[in-house]
């Protein structure tokens, strides 16, 4: 038997097919963040969203080791401890999953199905990786640094370490982190204790966790996931555009109180008082607006300020005066390339899809 006989290809979903168990699986391993979470400015414990493609490494911290070697003059290895006692910083990042927003996608590309709330809000402590490279001594003609992760499997047949690279300059960037706490504790197993990439800006997939080792390479990174996994593809055989930051969107905090079942909003007639989070990886969102008509109207929110956040979302607000009936609440960020699509913006991968939400509201008198 071969690994590409148990390993199961990546396809789209037919027509009128549900989420299928596969599907399933994944979903109750990798939760998102509850919508209501969007209230604190930190996501509290336990309520960031959570992605893993294969097990949880099992570390131990103190027998833990850092190799950082490839196109360096000085290959070196770290412990834990030597890697805390360089400079520290501390950056709020928003993370969100590049698959945020795939399950609403038709066809629907079947992977981890996510809605909208793979998304969370932390900050991380650690070490700008640079000060972690430039004592290695990186060769003059490097052009990626490549990390990985010590979780090990198998995805579309190709038995892999899980391994992205990112440019250089952008390896180089003070905010780009070496992170070995999340709000003040230490990382917890499940977000890549004891040290993950920190990469503000661009998409999960980028925060490589269980980091084991960083490697300098002189040519661009061609790994499973670098290459094949994340990448903007119409058809399954094209090589397709990488997928990096982090398009805008905005998000409601559900107004009122939902039905169990169907998760539909219920609000009480009167001022709503309206609220939720933009962010963008490209560049500061510029603006927030709000429809109740499903995208035919729009009102312009209230965007608190950055706050010197660059990495953050931002909260913002608008009061609502609602009358009994029916509406389908959406708002939609902007930042200085452009706005949320309405409509899908498709691909193979479900990639990136910051299509508006739409949230049913019922608006009833109370009993
Ligand atoms: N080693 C490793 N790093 C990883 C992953 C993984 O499966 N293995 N998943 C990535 C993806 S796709 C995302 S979206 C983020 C999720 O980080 P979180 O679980 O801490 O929210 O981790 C990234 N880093
Ligand atoms: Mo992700």
């Amino acid at each position: 038997m071969r690994l590409d006989d148990i390993s199961t290809p990546g396809r789209v979903a037919d027509p009128d097919e549900g989420i299928t168990g596969p599907e399933l699986a994944l979903a109750a391993r990798n939760h998102g963040m509850p919508l209501e979470a969007m209230r604190y400015d930190l996501t509290p414990p336990g309520l960031h969203y959570l992605l893993i493609h294969y097990d949880i490494p099992y570390l131990d911290g103190r027998t833990w080791r850092l190799a950082v070697g490839g196109s360096v003059r000085r290959p070196r290895t770290l412990t834990l401890t030597a890697l805390q006692r360089l400079p520290q910083r501390t950056v709020r990042v928003t993370m969100e999953c590049a698959g945020n927003g795939r399950a609403r996608l038709s066809p629907r590309p079947i992977s981890q199905p996510w809605l909208v709330e793979a998304v969370g809000t932390a900050e991380w402590t650690g070490v700008p990786l640079r000060y972690v490279l430039a004592p290695s001594q990186v060769d003059p003609a490097a052009a990626e640094v490549v990390f990985t992760g010590a979780d090990h499997g198998v995805e579309r047949g190709v038995e892999q370490d899980y391994q992205r690279s990112l440019p250089l300059a952008e390896a180089c960037d003070d905010d780009v982190l070496l992170a070995y706490a999340m709000n003040g504790l230490p990382l917890a197993p499940q977000h890549g204790y004891p040290l993950r990439l920190i990469a503000p800006g661009w998409y999960g997939m980028a925060h490589v966790k269980w980091l084991t080792s960083i490697d300098v390479v002189t040519e661009p990174f061609t790994g499973f996931q670098q290459a094949e996994a994340y990448r903007l593809r119409q058809e399954a055989g094209e090589p397709g555009a990488p997928v990096t930051r982090i398009v805008p969107r905005a998000l409601v905090v559900p107004p009122g109180f939902p039905d169990f079942m169907s998760r539909a909003r219920i609000v009480r007639p009167g001022p709503v008082p309206l609220a939720g989070r933009a962010w963008s990886g490209r560049s500061p969102v510029t603006a927030v607006e709000v429809s109740v008509d499903g995208g035919q109207s729009w009102m312009a929110a209230e965007l608190d300020p950055p706050d010197g956040h660059r990495w953050a979302w931002r909260r913002w607000r608008l009061e609502w005066t609602a009358e009994p009936g029916s509406y389908v609440l959406t708002a939609r960020a902007t930042d200085a390339e452009g706005s949320q699509p309405t409509g899908q913006v498709w691909n193979r991968g479900g990639f990136a899809n910051n299509a508006v939400q739409e949230i049913p509201v019922s608006c009833l008198a109370g009993p």
